[in-house]
């Protein structure tokens, strides 16, 4: 069983998208290795936890907010955005109306965060369901590389590429926190260091002003303090 209380980092992600197109789903494969045909819809939000090993002898805590598409909990939704550093823009590969919705989220989104900083991926769902296929992989690809963000598809029915998604976007954190281009912040839950002693930089914020001008993939922002 993973122990809850040895980590280096705390990642908080918030994971959005129209409503149905599988976000919970994907939410239980990945924590619970179970995937339901029949689920209920998401009221308001849930919260998931899991710790990922994300390189050797570096575990993160990825603490996980999993909204409701619906637009009548909108308001909800926004409110968690702002103490988010990663967010998984969902989409349902076998349904096209899903896809178009996603521009939505991002600036929605983007809109919430700033002027935190904040990492993206875009993720198209189902892809067990091929014959029903509305979304192809190149125009998902183009949408991601057009806003400079990461991308993958994924089965949660099937487990393909779940664990894949999670540890992409983890590692993308990381590698920016390490790089001193996201920090750890007062007053901002995105990232936390973990109780783990051996990473000397878990305990002191990381000064970012040097490297504030570069911005990389799939992050936005500026620095805030
Ligand atoms: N075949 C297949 N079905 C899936 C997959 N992921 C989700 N589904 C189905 O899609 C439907 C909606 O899944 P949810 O995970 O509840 O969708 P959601 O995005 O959380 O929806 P809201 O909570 O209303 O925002 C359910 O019937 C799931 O079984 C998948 O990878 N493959
Ligand atoms: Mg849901």
């Amino acid at each position: 069983m993973e122990n809850l209380y040895s980590y280096d980092y705390q990642f908080r992600l918030i994971v959005v998208g129209d409503s149905t197109v599988g976000k919970s789903s994907l939410l239980r494969t990945f924590c619970d290795g179970m995937f339901s045909p029949d689920p209920d819809p998401t009221v308001g939000v849930d919260f998931n936890v899991r710790i990922v090993e994300i390189k050797p002898g570096v575990k993160v805590k990825l603490q996980l907010w999993d909204t409701a598409g619906q637009e009548r909990f909108r308001s909800i939704t926004r409110a968690y955005y702002r103490n988010s550093v990663g967010v998984l823009l969902i989409y349902d590969t076998t349904n096209y109306v899903s896809f178009t919705h996603v521009t939505n989220w991002l600036n929605d989104a983007r809109q919430q965060i700033e002027p935190y900083h904040c990492v993206f991926l875009l993720v198209g769902t189902k892809i067990d369901r091929e014959s029903e296929r509305q979304v192809s992989t190149e125009e998902g690809k183009a949408f991601a590389d057009f806003h400079d963000i990461s991308f993958i598809e994924t089965s949660s029915k099937s487990s393909l590429y779940v664990q894949e998604a999670f540890a992409m976007i983890a590692r993308e954190i990381y590698d920016l926190l390490i790089e001193g281009r996201i920090h750890v912040q007062k007053g901002w839950d995105g990232v936390k260091p973990g109780p783990n002693t051996n990473n000397p930089n878990q305990n002191q914020p990381i000064d970012i002003t040097q490297n504030s001008e570069t911005r990389r993939s799939g992050c936005c922002g500026s620095s805030a303090s």
